[in-house]
């Protein structure tokens, strides 16, 4: 080929066969996230932005991001110079734009749920929208309107009636127009120039133009995820998060059907993230030259990319795992529970129903993550770090919560009454069973 041997990029080999319980938890492992520490850095961004509001808040976009802003806060209607985008890449974030919906609209419960649970006991649950969230864009290396999408379509499905979206402005002050022009899209009521610890802490407690938000999504890196563990802990800030996040991460399931190129393409598609992205290859039975020309390719389209450097640091810290079945594969990956787990294997329908941890999971060779990651309709706001055992991924009902509702009649009061007095007696709590022999005795 056409590089010094030297220069290759290349993953790291290992193997279940024969390998110690110890070994294989190594391998399940992800970098150590130093919350605690982060937390401890970030608690005085947190205070003085709290404490001092916008004054505070332009200081620290002036040190970190580089701007020199009067003002954070824009309002809608956004200035259609601000949102000017060409008029190719309008037309994908519309088709985006659609597909997103239409999925987040379908996960909307239409209606309430009414059970009797005993003749004249009716108890019901309804959704009402979580009234005011926050939606953190990270910016940074590069630009994610697709983020806006992921965050803002559910906010607005939902039917949230304050939508802010925090995103780090550029040193001029401005904020990237595809950005802007989702912002409109979603119905955002708010745009927040700023990044980092204090947009979080600025949408917790609200400054004087900053609108307090009761919920904050959105992935970001080290400073934003402790920045929105430490306000959810603050019973002050009365706010819940979306979920802890970490770097991102893809496990690829791939067998002698598998494609090498399109494995490839697929691992590099998520290693050029960041140089902490998180890429797994879990070879199921694969020859060793077949091996060999996956690993090819991975190096030869990864010298083509042009973020080859990010690329450079995050493939040689990923791993190949090999395995000698599907089964042994999945299992794997149930273990790990990745964000994404991509499946390049024979019937690979037949597969999903034994994934048990997942973010997303994408079927069969033609498709990527990346149709997931931009457009077809799912959320790309995925559990990492192995919180796909406990966590889904964003989705509508993350922008709404349920309420219960019970209504009882004279007749039923009769026959649940008498359960409810004993249980109460039981506990030794009189007033409650007062409260229910008071009308049983109306009643009579
Ligand atoms: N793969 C990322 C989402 C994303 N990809 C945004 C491209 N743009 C989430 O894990
Ligand atoms: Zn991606």
């Amino acid at each position: 080929s056409c590089h010094k041997a030297d220069d290759r990029i290349r993953m790291r080999m290992s193997d279940l066969a024969g390998i110690t319980s110890e070994q294989r938890a190594q391998l399940l492992k992800r970098p150590v996230l130093k919350s605690d520490e982060m937390i401890a850095k970030v608690k005085p961004i947190v205070d003085d932005v709290r404490a001092r509001g916008d004054a505070a808040l332009l200081e620290l976009t002036a040190k970190f991001d580089k701007a020199q802003l009067t003002s954070a806060v824009v309002f809608p209607p956004f200035a259609p110079e601000t949102m000017q985008i060409d008029p190719d890449v309008q037309a994908a974030i519309d088709q985006a734009y659609l597909n997103i919906r239409k999925f987040h609209e379908a996960q909307v419960a239409q209606d309430a749920l009414v059970v009797e649970t005993m003749p004249g006991v009716v108890c019901s649950r309804f959704a009402r929208p979580i009234g005011r969230v926050g939606l953190y864009v990270p910016g940074g290396t590069a630009i994610l309107p697709s983020t806006a999408l992921m965050l803002g379509i559910p906010a607005q499905v939902a039917g949230c009636k304050e939508i802010v979206l925090a995103t780090p402005p550029r040193p001029d002050g401005s904020i990237s127009p595809e950005v802007m022009y989702v912002a409109h899209r979603v119905g955002a009521s708010a745009v927040l120039k700023a990044g980092g610890a204090q947009a979080v802490a600025a949408m917790a407690y609200g400054t004087e133009t900053v609108p307090k938000v009761d919920k904050i999504f959105g992935p970001g890196n080290q400073w934003v995820t402790a920045a929105k563990m430490l306000v959810q802990n603050d019973t002050d800030a009365l706010v819940s998060i979306d979920m802890p996040a970490g770097p991102s991460e893809v496990l690829v399931i791939a067998d002698h059907t598998a494609n090498p190129a399109f494995v490839a393409a697929d691992l590099l598609s998520q290693a050029e993230h960041g140089v902490d992205s998180q890429v797994v290859l879990v070879a199921v039975s694969l020859t060793p030259e077949k091996l060999a020309e996956i690993e090819q390719e991975v190096d030869a389209q990864a010298h083509a990319l042009s973020r080859v450097d990010i690329v450079r640091q995050s493939i040689p810290k990923s791993i190949v795992v090999k395995a000698s079945s599907a089964q042994e594969a999945i299992a794997f990956s149930n273990d790990y529970a990745p964000e994404h787990l991509i499946l390049h294997l024979e019937n690979a329908p037949k597969h999903v129903a034994s994934v048990e941890n997942a973010g997303s999971v994408f079927v069969g060779p033609f498709t990527p993550e990346s149709c997931g990651d931009y457009a077809s309709g799912t959320n790309h706001t995925l559990p990492t770090n192995g919180y796909a055992r406990q966590f889904s991924g964003v989705n509508t009902l993350s922008f709404q919560k349920h309420i219960t509702s019970q209504q009882i009649t004279p007749e039923g009061l009769k026959k649940l009454g008498p359960v409810v007095a004993t249980l109460a007696d039981c506990e030794g709590l009189q007033a409650h069973a007062n409260a229910v022999r008071i009308r049983l005795r109306a009643n009579e």
